[in-house]
């Protein structure tokens, strides 16, 4: 499909579009655009057109992660039960697309999906054991994994798991870092599984060696500092795929259709075509990415995010993001150049490869002002726009142009979240 005939579909969106206007004003010239504080805009929730809701019952964003423990050698346990359920994925006509999913779900309840699993943070030395159900009629298994110099590492494995039965598997955390949890089963020369919804985050913080205490701000001993972290599961969907899986139907054509965050799309507020609504869902946190609390970041200046980004999608991609550059400190379990340095430099980039099956970096990004912005960018900026009730508000989202759609075309329904500045608490 030629470039002009993919992005045909969704061209009423741009042109009215804030999110819009953000993206082309800047991508391809830096990061050097004053902030988008439109009223209105991708983080605003009180645009002129009211958000329709969509019902949709059975897709239920994970629980964030809870904070692991502040004392060493802690149980860590979870239960997840494997369930099948359905998410209504969105596009330019504002009429929905149904596509079934298989989850590791924390909730015991039929025909429910978190896609993907809830993330689960642990300390170096804690004993983790994690029990999973099956609840559906097909086999599944449940492991974690991490890569170390392109190899993959597995550090528990439930083995296989018949239909209806359960497995625990024990173990230590030992090696400080950002895994990914699965069903590793291998079809096709594809992890059909994990593919439809079966995977998750888990991450290990390190142990300070003097005191043998947990550390909550850095990635690894001595790596810079952070205030706060949160994990960015992105995947590829394709529905006939998905329904081939769960139908039972082997299937080894994969056109992906979706491109999603931790389990969800962009969600715009402009105008759909033909339509004076926004785009069903806009601004609810369980369907619009850009108001997942699970993906937005949101920090007064200062502050600094650790992501850790997760590529279960079948293709590599480009992540990239506004206003600042990340520090990039890990790919796929290697450190990048200049990671340990105090002077963050030779990492900044707007814009890090991600690898595909399973690829895994570690980003910090820093609530720092946008370092050429005009007006100047600082406090006073922050707290005027609270003041006046509008948003900061900077995209993220891949460079890889087919992310940025859904269905084959419907520009800004596809992978993107927003970062919000806001002002420092007082003193
Ligand atoms: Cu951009």
């Amino acid at each position: 499909m030629k470039r002009r005939d993919f992005m045909k579909k969704g061209s009423a969106v741009v042109a009215t579009s804030v999110v819009g206007s953000t993206l082309v004003a800047s991508c391809g010239g830096g990061d050097t655009t004053a902030p988008d504080t439109t009223t209105g805009g991708t983080g605003a929730g009180t645009g002129a057109n009211p958000a329709p809701t969509t019902p949709d019952p059975v897709a239920t964003p994970a629980p964030v992660p809870d904070a692991p423990a502040t004392t060493p050698a802690a149980l860590v346990e979870q239960t997840f039960y494997i369930t099948e359920g359905e998410h209504e994925m969105m596009d330019a006509t504002g009429v929905g697309t149904i596509v079934p999913f298989r989850s590791f779900n924390v909730a015991d309840v039929p025909d429910t999906i978190n896609v993907p699993g809830k993330a689960i943070i642990v300390n170096q030395g804690d004993t983790v054991e994690i029990t999973v159900v099956n609840r559906l009629q097909s086999v599944h298994n449940f492991t974690i994994s991490r890569l170390v110099n392109d190899k993959n590492v597995v550090i528990a494995d439930t083995g296989v798991i018949p239909a209806g039965e359960t497995r625990l598997v024990s173990f230590t955390a030992n090696v400080p870092g950002t895994y990914r949890y699965e069903d590793a089963t291998i079809v096709n020369n594809m992890k059909i599984n994990s593919m439809v919804g079966m995977h998750g985050g888990f991450a290990v913080m390190p142990l300070d060696a003097n005191s043998g205490n947990p550390l909550n701000d850095q990635l690894t001993v001595g790596s810079r500092k952070f205030v706060q972290q949160l994990f960015w599961v992105f995947n590829d969907v394709d529905p006939n795929f998905n329904n081939a899986i769960i139908n039972g139907t082997a299937s080894s054509a994969f056109t992906p259709q979706y491109f999603t965050m931790n389990g969800l799309s962009g969600r715009p507020p402009a105008p759909l075509n033909g339509s004076p609504a926004s785009s069903p869902g806009y601004a609810d946190p369980t369907l619009d990415s850009m108001h997942d609390p699970r993906s937005m970041l949101v920090g007064a200046l200062g502050d600094r995010a650790l992501v850790r980004c997760i590529n279960f999608g079948m293709a590599k991609h480009s992540m990239h993001i506004h206003a600042n550059h990340f520090e990039w400190l890990t790919t796929d379990g290697d450190m990048v150049d200049g990671m340990m340095d105090a002077d963050p430099v030779q990492t900044t980039k707007d814009v890090i490869p991600l690898n595909g099956k399973g690829g895994i970096c570690d980003v910090i990004y820093p609530f720092d002002a946008p370092p050429d912005a005009w007006p100047i960018f600082n406090e006073a900026t922050v707290q005027l726009a609270k003041d006046e009730g509008r948003k900061i508000a900077y995209p993220m989202h891949f460079h890889d142009e087919m992310t940025q759609s859904a269905k084959g075309g419907s520009y800004l329904f596809g992978l993107m979240t927003d970062v919000f500045y806001e002002p420092k608490p007082k003193a």
